[in-house]
Formats: C-alpha cells, structure tokens, sequence
C-alpha cells in the first residue's frame, strides 16, 4: 500500500533511483512491547528534521538517488509477509538497486535473506537462535536461525549479543561479540568483520542492541548496549560488500522521538559511507 508519507529527500523516481526504500509494517510475533508496525512511518516524519548533509563524509543525500517506495501490504501471518517481503527485494534487486527495509519485527530479514542469500551482519542484543519461540518458526527471536538455514551459521555474526537463552548456548548460536567484548576492545570485532567482509553483506540492524539509553523505542530493550556510532565504524569496512540494509525491533509507542531520529540519522550515513569515497569522518 503506498504511502503518502515519504522519507525526505527522496524525490527520485523508481527507475532513477539507486536505493529503495520500504517499510513492513509487521508485528504480529512480537512477545513483549508491540507497536513496531507504526515505526516505518515514524522514521519517516523524523526525516524531516535532520539536515540532508552528511559532515562526517562531506555527502549531501540529495545526491544518491533515494526512493521511497511506501508500505508493503499488512499481513499477520508470518509466511505471508515473507513472502512479500521476497518479492519486494527480488524486484528491487533485480533492477539492480539497493534495498533499505524498514521494520517492523526482525522476523522480516528472513524474507530479505531468502532473496539475497549473503552473509549477514546483525546487531542485536539477543542471539535470536532459538529453533522456535511460543511456537513461531518466523517469531522474532528465532530470526538468526532462519536465516542459518539459509546462509549456514559460518556466514553470521551478531554484534551488541548480551542475552542468551540455554537452549541457544546448547545448540552452539553463529559466532557473536558480546556488548561487553565491544565496550572493553571495540577492535577485536571490527578486525573480525575485516576478515568477514571477503564477500557481500546484508546488514540487519537490530535497535535493542543499541544501550536503551540511545534507543529507548523497542520492543524488547536489553540494558548494557552498545553505543550506535560503532555503525559508522562497520560501515568503513563493509561499505563496499554491503547489499542491503534493514533496521527492525523499533516501537514507536515506547519512544521520546530519539529511536526514530537515530534510524533516519543512520539511513543517511549509511548511503553517505556506500557513496562517498572521503576515509575522514
Ligand atoms: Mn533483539
């Protein structure tokens, strides 16, 4: 369903555009906070209140060539959803552009993956490697390990990890560095990714593994996180593998309006790192 709304700066048209933006207003696993269906609208008006110019890499974002292509349709079965969360992204990649989807619950970067099949970068404060959870297969704590059966578990890393069921230490979850690990040495993980980044990323960034101090709007907050601005390091080193982009898990309904403003801030340094060819930031 289109959106009247759309992200600022993105006047393009489809067949001009470079990046494709979407929203999946999907919400239907979610077992603690809700409201992550409203988010993709909410980054949306936050938009509008950031300046279009990047400093750190000295790109303005009216030059990337940004459409926003409005909502996909409002399913409450997983499998549905999925499915056009697929379609979506094989249109969009088949045209040879680059997805950026807005969540919504973090069940929808299966659908993504399905299509892509690339390595996956995640951010995240769970492992979300349980097989299924209050029996969902497609809940969003099970993500990891969909996406595992797709990618196999040796091209993952999850980043921000800080809270781990016994079932997923039994079942060996894909390799992580805690929030912990990251504040003492953020390095070790950023050599890691340089290793890792040796073929195309998709990277799912999970707002709950972000401190809640940053960002308070999400559905299932961790205390102990990390600080955001690790992303603009990540992207330096997988600027040039990186595929797609999503960032899931926000809730509006929880937020002072800072979770939202982050996510719209982090759209644009993230076009502004896979644009600009600047190494200062
Ligand atoms: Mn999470």
């Amino acid at each position: 369903m289109p959106s009247p709304l759309k992200f600022c700066d993105s006047s393009d048209t489809y067949e001009t555009s470079k990046y494709v933006l979407f929203g999946v207003p999907f919400d239907s696993t979610v077992s603690f906070r809700p409201g992550e269906r409203l988010a993709p609208n909410r980054i949306r008006e936050s938009s509008y209140n950031i300046e279009s110019y990047s400093l750190r890499k000295k790109y303005d974002i009216r030059d990337a060539g940004l459409y926003d292509m409005g909502d996909i349709s409002e399913h409450h079965n997983p499998e549905d959803m999925l499915e056009e969360v697929f379609s979506t992204v094989d249109e969009i990649v088949s045209d040879g552009k680059f997805p950026i989807m807005l969540g919504g619950e973090h069940s929808i970067t299966t659908g993504a993956v399905r299509r892509l099949k690339k390595k996956v970068v995640f951010i995240d404060a769970h492992t979300d490697f349980r097989d299924s959870y209050l029996r969902e297969r497609y809940s969003h704590a099970s993500v990891a390990r969909r996406v595992s059966e797709i990618v196999e578990k040796r091209n993952i890393v999850s980043l921000g990890i800080r809270s781990i069921s016994p079932e997923e230490i039994e079942t060996v979850p894909q390799k992580f560095f805690t929030s912990y690990e990251i504040r003492n040495d953020p390095h070790k993980a950023l050599e890691y990714l340089k290793q890792f980044a040796d073929d195309d990323i998709y990277f799912s960034i999970d707002f709950d593994g972000f401190d809640p101090s940053f960002a308070p709007g999400v559905g299932t907050p961790e205390p102990f996180g990390i600080d955001p601005i690790i992303v603009l390091d990540i992207m330096e080193i997988i600027k040039k593998k990186i595929v797609g982009v999503d960032l899931v898990e926000m809730t509006p309904l929880y937020d002072n309006g800072n979770t939202s403003m982050l996510a719209a801030r982090l759209i644009q340094e993230i076009i502004a790192s896979i644009e600009s060819d600047t190494n200062d930031k």
